[in-house]
């Protein structure tokens, strides 16, 4: 049996990192609807990240997005180390500039491919401010027609510049590789899945690791498979995490598929991967288009939560047991009983040991900090998926 008060000490040691592009607008290639009170500078969008730190407990980091969030990285590491919050993952964009319609590290013209080295230099030289350990490389590289250029060239190019990014890394910094199926290439990606990824990040050495993004897989992968294989690899690097019912949805972690963060999050617990020492980053990577944007942070962090307890109360002894006596049916009971437990009263009592409001969501809506920055943000440009 599980040690319960094992499990809250994990789950009060539990971080969750927040993508400073979540509290912007976003939307689809469609339409990106605007929504009151969003915020219009890095600075805006720190302050409601501290809300959702201030109600939840366990998210004391944001992921900055450069340029998106592009300002004086030294005062807002001050303002926002006022409010409690650290400036986590610095994720580079390689994917928006003119020049980078064909490529950016992986482009034909070489003008490009310095170009685009620089701007991940620029980024480690925001780490060095910031104070941040990760760089999260997702590069938008690809073709979209059969011939359109060589994939193993391309490959030379993209293994040249993660080096040249390696190498100007300190020693306590690390290069995360995120893969990505499809989009915006449609024929090929030049870092489409984990295997590419972790052959360019064992080819870099141990500071090189994975970022699993839940979202970019085709549908149907076992994601908890990679998960475990990375993890015995020691190539787990970090999460993104959202859900996805088509392709690259980036809603809500834990509102498709509730089942597969549980799937996910016990591969973790059963190697430690919760523990400081294994040093994954467990960070949100979503959009809400439709949804209001602080509360939406709110449900996610408490969406991996209730997957990690629940993940957390398998009896794991039972499990080994069952499984050694070849007893198909008992061990699959045995992960059925945990994910089908109702965690939400343990998370309520531990967050009332910390002090939290036992339900952060009612918290935060009772607090009216939703009405004052729709009082207080008039005029300005928002800052959106791009900005
Ligand atoms: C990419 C990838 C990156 C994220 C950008 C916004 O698809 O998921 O992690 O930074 O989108
Ligand atoms: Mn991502």
């Amino acid at each position: 049996m599980h040690n319960l008060s094992a499990v809250k000490d994990t789950l009060r040691a539990q971080r969750i990192e927040m993508p400073s592009w979540a509290f912007g607008n976003s939307g689809t290639r469609f339409k990106v609807f605007p929504q009151a009170g969003v915020p219009r500078s890095p600075y805006e969008k720190i302050a409601d990240a501290a809300q959702v730190h201030l109600f939840t407990g366990v998210a004391p980091s944001v992921a900055l997005h450069i340029p998106w969030d592009k300002t004086d990285y030294v005062e807002l590491r001050k303002v926002a180390g006022d409010v409690g919050i650290e400036l986590g993952t610095i994720n580079a964009n390689v994917f928006q500039d003119e020049d980078f319609m064909l490529g950016s590290v992986t482009n034909p013209d070489a003008a490009i491919r310095r170009k685009a080295l620089d701007h991940l230099f620029e980024c480690v030289d925001v780490m060095d401010q910031t104070g941040s350990r990760d760089l999260k490389l997702w590069f938008s590289d690809g073709t979209n027609y059969p011939g359109q250029d060589n994939i193993r060239v391309r490959q030379d190019r993209l293994a040249e510049a993660l080096a040249a990014v390696y190498e100007r890394l300190a020693d306590t910094q690390r290069l995360i590789l995120e893969y990505k199926m499809f989009e915006p290439g449609f024929y090929t990606m030049d870092v489409p899945d984990w295997g590419t990824a972790f052959a360019h990040c064992l080819q870099l050495g141990p500071r090189a690791k994975v970022c699993i993004d839940t979202g970019h897989h085709a549908p149907g992968t076992n994601i908890e498979f990679i998960v475990a294989v990375l993890l015995r690899a020691g190539k787990l690097g970090a999460f993104d995490f959202n859900s996805r019912f088509y392709a690259d949805d980036d809603l809500m972690v834990g509102s498709a598929d509730p089942f597969q963060l549980f799937r996910i999050l016990f591969e973790v617990v059963l190697a430690d991967g919760l523990a400081p020492a294994a040093e994954i980053s467990f960070m949100l990577d979503q959009c809400h288009n439709i949804e209001p944007k602080i509360p939406a942070q709110i449900r996610s962090v408490m969406n991996v939560q209730e997957a990690t307890a629940k993940a957390l109360l398998v009896d794991t002894e039972a499990l080994a047991a069952a499984q050694a006596a070849r007893d198909v049916l008992g061990a699959n009971a045995v992960l059925m009983d945990a994910y089908n437990t109702d965690v939400r009263p343990l998370l309520a009592e531990l967050r009332g040991e910390q002090g939290l409001d036992v339900d952060p969501m009612a918290a935060y809506l009772r607090s009216g900090y939703g009405s004052v920055i729709v009082a207080d943000r008039v005029g300005g440009e928002q800052a959106g998926w791009g900005a």
